[in-house]
């Protein structure tokens, strides 16, 4: 009777597909449920084994869903714009919409292979100019609310992509994609202004059910500070503004520092004596990335600002300039005051060049550092400030600033607007063209798709401008607006966009009205659960929620926030513990792992793993253990018995087991709920059989996890009708109470041991065990137990004397 599952998966994909269980229904009796995973990026590499590690856990939870009677949308696409496609058409001069296309359906074959629940009829893919007519829609209405503008900035600027990163894709001052050094750019650029939704953005956070890391990292990455700004009069007349955390420390500020990018120094050219140093200093910076500029450790440079000078405005001393690149242009006034005895960049840049120390915080020790605590000193060399907390001092130097007409209250955000041009060419185009007479004039609704033309080379111009800008066809139009000659823009969106709404295009995916119908959005909103990656969380978990704000405030979807709940899980490493990689050799490839053990094993061994939300490594000798759990279930045949009831041996496991593995999925615990089933399988071998009621249970709490065999075996034993449309067990709330609890002794309310007794022992018999316990004689061996206090259920207590 050996299980040949090659043949049976196969059978039971085909089933499913031919009978279309798993298809959503927009118009159901039933309660929704939209779960949801991340889209993957149809790579030509093919599906990764980290990709089913989440694709299954929603799939455990949705056939769960079903079971439990809800009408359950979990569907599947493609997010298929980006580099890796563009790149690999550059090399081989094939269209990326080939490669592309290719990619996918090695990717739908693998996905299907493992029998996941998607709702395939759904599919989409945001290469379709179908699909992306809707993106540019968006773009246009965020264009058309002033959310959309454009700007000649300095941005990062990947050296070996030639291609413009938003602040998100630069990591540790590299890009995100390939490793390679970010430089800084000053080019004109499509923005989109996140910035406008950065306080709702953090404030909505508290009403989602997101894991904690996710929420702490959102709010990090908006980084919302409050402080002051204050005005600091110079001798040129004009006013240098910063912007401070600590108002509390002005009496400490013993010069100040400005960005090299600041305005005032081209204003004030002929004032100042050292202009040459400066402007090289400037140009120095230019070529370092943020992340260089104010990495903590490093040597602090900078020059003197010769010829101006500013006024402390509570103390009346003038104090130096300093120009300065761990002061940023694009976070606060790009100006600072500096107090070196409270601030440790500070304290660094004061002692290489010579500058006064003043401790304003008293209560720390400033020779050797700086001293940043707040919470414990008080304000000394500080005038009417002196003896306040620092509390107390920013609040009344604040109003005093105020009263003046030199400072106000003011919060800041770290978050930058978000830069929306690529200059590639596989991406959705930006529907905008530029006359001479309008400037910028939005292309009309009904002109869209603006579908990406045919280009002979993919590759970007040498100048850095996009392989559409050689278009000229293309790019020659006549303005929307006046009907004179306009151009188009040439620049595409990032690989963000389409991934910026796609689940709402789920639920109404061929709607060619509007992005998705008002009952569509009503009846499935919001996301119920959003299972993604850690790496995402600044990212696409970002921009789709500043999208779907933007959205509800202009009236298209009916929810404030795109999702519920949002939960994230490890990575799976090598064997060896190391990231899976080619260079690595150590790269686990799916196929494989099918061809040689089965979806279902696969399933429940990438579930068995370890902790859903920790990285975990490869183990072959695990994958072993979940083959074997599958067989093991397969011949359960040649024990069952007639009749539904429960067996006496087995009843109150069973309830148990309902009880764990219910609760285990609610909280991604699928490794606890597995061991649990494994172990219940122990039991039943144990017990040489297995009534045909508990074999069900057990098989349809099987079913999310091993969908193939549970269903075969069901069939095989003819329990009628299929697992999918069983209800999923409920478990008797008397069956699952332990049978024996433990109790605390203790003397003198001191503890000292426990004791197991049966749950259902009566005061005298609880006491009787406990007076027998070998510790609890030997401590009152020879004394006089005065009082036996007996809490039922919990603890014991003797009050003894002499
Ligand atoms: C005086 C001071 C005294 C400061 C003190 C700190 C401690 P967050 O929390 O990040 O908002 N700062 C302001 N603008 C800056 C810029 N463009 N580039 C680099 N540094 C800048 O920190 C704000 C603090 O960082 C500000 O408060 C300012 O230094 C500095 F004991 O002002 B503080
Ligand atoms: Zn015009």
């Amino acid at each position: 009777m050996r299980y040949d599952f090659a043949k049976i998966e196969k059978k039971w994909q085909q089933e499913w597909e031919r009978t279309g269980v798993f298809h959503a229904d927009n118009h159901s009796d039933k309660p929704k449920y939209y779960a949801l995973v991340e889209f993957p990026y149809p790579s030509g590499q093919g599906l990764h084994v980290g990709h089913p590690r989440s694709y299954t856990a929603i799939d455990i939870v949705a056939r769960k869903r079903r079971l439990q009677g809800y009408n359950v949308l979990y569907p599947m696409g493609w997010d298929a714009f980006g580099l890796p496609a563009e790149n690999y058409a550059i090399k081989n001069h094939v269209h990326p919409k080939i490669v592309t296309e290719k990619n996918i359906a090695r990717f739908k074959s693998q996905l299907q292979a493992l029998g996941l629940s998607f709702d395939w009829s759904r599919e989409i893919n945001t290469t379709d100019p179908s699909y992306y007519k809707w993106t540019q829609w968006i773009f246009l209405q965020l264009y058309k609310h002033g959310l959309a503008y454009k700007k000649e900035m300095a941005v990062n600027w990947c050296t070996s992509c030639k291609c413009v990163l938003s602040n998100e894709e630069v990591v540790g001052g590299v890009c995100e994609r390939c490793g390679a050094e970010v430089v800084r750019k000053v080019k004109s650029q499509w923005m989109l202004a996140i910035t406008k939704y950065a306080e709702r953005l953090i404030n909505d956070l508290d009403e989602l059910d997101f894991v904690e890391r996710v929420k702490i990292q959102q709010r990090n990455w908006i980084g919302r500070s409050t402080g002051a700004e204050v005005d600091f009069a110079t001798t040129v007349g004009h006013n240098l503004t910063v912007y401070t955390t600590r108002p509390d420390t002005l009496f400490g500020a013993t010069y100040m520092v400005i960005a090299p990018e600041h305005p005032m120094i081209d204003q004030y050219r002929d004032q100042i004596e050292n202009l040459d140093e400066v402007l090289a200093y400037r140009d120095a910076a230019s070529r370092k990335s943020d992340f260089e500029r104010t990495e903590l450790a490093k040597d602090k440079t900078g020059v003197c600002l010769k010829g101006i000078r500013a006024v402390n405005p509570v103390t009346g001393g003038e104090i130096p300039i300093y120009v300065s690149d761990y002061v940023l242009i694009s976070y606060g006034t790009g100006a600072i005051m500096a107090v070196p005895g409270h601030d440790q960049r500070d304290y660094d840049f004061a002692k290489k060049f010579d500058l006064p120390i003043i401790e304003v915080v008293g209560g720390g020790d400033i020779s050797e550092h700086a001293f940043e605590d707040i919470e414990t000193g008080h304000m000394v060399n500080s005038d009417f400030l002196n003896g306040l907390t620092v509390e107390q001092a920013k609040e009344k130097i604040i109003a005093y600033l105020e009263e003046k007409g030199v400072g106000h209250p003011k919060v800041n955000y770290k978050l930058r607007d978000w830069v929306f041009s690529r200059q590639r060419y596989w991406g959705e185009p930006i529907p905008m063209v530029y006359c001479d007479k309008c400037g910028w004039v939005p292309l009309p609704e009904s002109e869209l798709p603006l579908v990406l033309p045919e280009v002979e080379s993919y590759e970007p111009a040498e100048n850095g401008d996009s392989p559409l800008s050689k278009m000229t066809d293309w790019i020659n139009t006549t303005c929307p607006h006046c009907g004179g000659p306009a151009k188009r823009e040439t620049d595409t969106m990032p690989q963000w966009a389409g991934s910026s709404w796609y689940f709402l295009r789920y639920m109404d995916p061929h709607n060619d009205k509007e992005l998705a119908s008002k009952e569509a959005l009503q009846y499935w909103s919001p996301v119920d659960w959003y299972n993604g990656g850690m790496e995402h969380t600044t990212l696409h978990l970002l921009y789709s929620r500043f999208w779907h704000k933007f959205l509800y405030d202009i009236g298209v979807v009916p929810t404030k926030e795109p999702y519920q709940k949002r939960t994230s899980h490890g990575m799976i490493l090598g064997e060896n513990g190391e990231k899976m990689s080619k260079s690595r050799g150590n790269v686990i490839n799916p196929d494989d792992i099918i061809r040689d053990y089965g979806a279902d094993t696969m399933r429940l061994y990438e579930m068995f793993v370890g902790d859903f939300e920790k990285a975990a490594p490869w183990s072959s000798t695990s994958i072993k253990g979940c083959k074997r759990f599958v067989e093991r279930v397969w011949g359960l045949q040649e024990l069952v018995t007639q009749g539904d009831g429960y067996s006496a041996a087995l009843c109150s496991s069973t309830h148990k087991l309902i009880k764990k593995v219910s609760d285990d999925i609610e909280n991604l615990k699928m490794n606890t709920a597995i061991a649990a089933m494994m172990a219940y399988l122990n039991e039943v071998y144990d017990a040489g059989s297995i009534t045909a009621g508990e074999l069900k249970t057990l098989l349809i709490l099987l079913n999310p996890f091993a969908p193939h065999v549970t269903e075969e075996l069901w069939e095989v034993l003819k329990f009628g009708g299929r697992v999918t449309d069983q209800a999923w067990p409920q478990f008797d709330p008397d069956k699952v109470v332990d049978d024996t609890i433990e109790i605390v002794l203790q003397i003198n309310g001191k503890v000292k041991n426990t004791v197991t007794v049966p749950a259902d022992s009566d005061r005298e018999a609880v006491l009787a065990l406990a007076r027998e316990d070998e510790r609890i004689r030997a401590l009152t061996e020879g004394k006089q137990i005065v009082k036996e206090i007996c809490v039922p259920g919990k603890l014991v207590n003797f009050v003894v004397k002499g």
